[in-house]
């Protein structure tokens, strides 16, 4: 059994779609009802994920990528290709989706939270939605030859940047993504796995 601890509709809602495709059963905890998450995550943030049930025999992962590679490795699965190099690939995908791409999204969130509304907000804003848009490009070129950044599959780097999609609509932003891009994310997000765990962090939030 493994214990996830989140945020609604955060990265680490990908965290949980790819417990459920690999059928692993989780228990969530919401972060705004843990008052000493800083003993579990000193930095503060989400995803944190306990392998294991015992104290003493529990590992708590942290840093969204290395918990997904984590459960990949352990797991048997068909989200990573298995030839060494088609697997580098993947990681890579992955690393652009975490390290890159959710960067980018992340300034719209410290700009919201830390500059006073005005027109050095609104260029800001413009920058911030510049620099995504162009990542967009990337993802959408890619997209070209191929349903998914895994190729004929999903791919955990789909399912991260399908999750961080939809954070453009809480901020004053025009986030163009490509044809190419939307029908990955619509796929992504019909998938069951991801629709079951929508549906878990709104029950567990709600629970509280
Ligand atoms: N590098 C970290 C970044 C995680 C991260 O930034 N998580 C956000 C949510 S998507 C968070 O928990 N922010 C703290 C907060 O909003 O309180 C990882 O991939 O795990």
């Amino acid at each position: 059994m493994y214990t996830l601890y989140f945020m609604p509709g955060a990265c680490s809602l990908a965290t949980q779609v790819i417990l459920r495709e690999l059928n692993q059963p989780v228990r969530l905890i919401d972060k705004s009802n843990t008052p000493d998450f800083a003993k579990i995550n000193p930095v503060g943030s989400v995803p944190v994920l306990v392998d294991g049930e015992q104290q003493g025999d529990q590992a708590i992962l942290r840093e969204g990528v290395a918990i997904i590679l984590h459960l990949l490795n352990k797991h048997e699965n068909s989200l990573m290709p298995s030839g060494s190099v088609f697997r580098t690939q993947a990681v890579e995908n992955l690393l652009y989706a975490n390290a890159t791409v959710h960067p980018a999204y992340g300034r719209l969130f410290f700009i919201a939270e830390h500059i006073s509304d005005g027109p050095n907000k609104d260029a800001a804003f413009k920058a911030a939605a510049d620099s995504i848009n162009h990542l967009w490009g990337v993802v959408e070129n890619k997209l070209a030859g191929q349903p998914f950044l895994g190729g004929d599959r999903v791919s955990p780097a789909d399912i991260l940047l399908a999750v961080y999609s939809r954070w453009g609509e809480y901020f004053p932003v025009d986030i163009r993504i490509g044809e190419n891009t939307s029908r990955m994310i619509n796929k992504v997000i019909q998938m069951d796995s991801f629709q079951r765990s929508l549906a878990a962090e709104s029950t567990e939030s709600n629970a509280a």
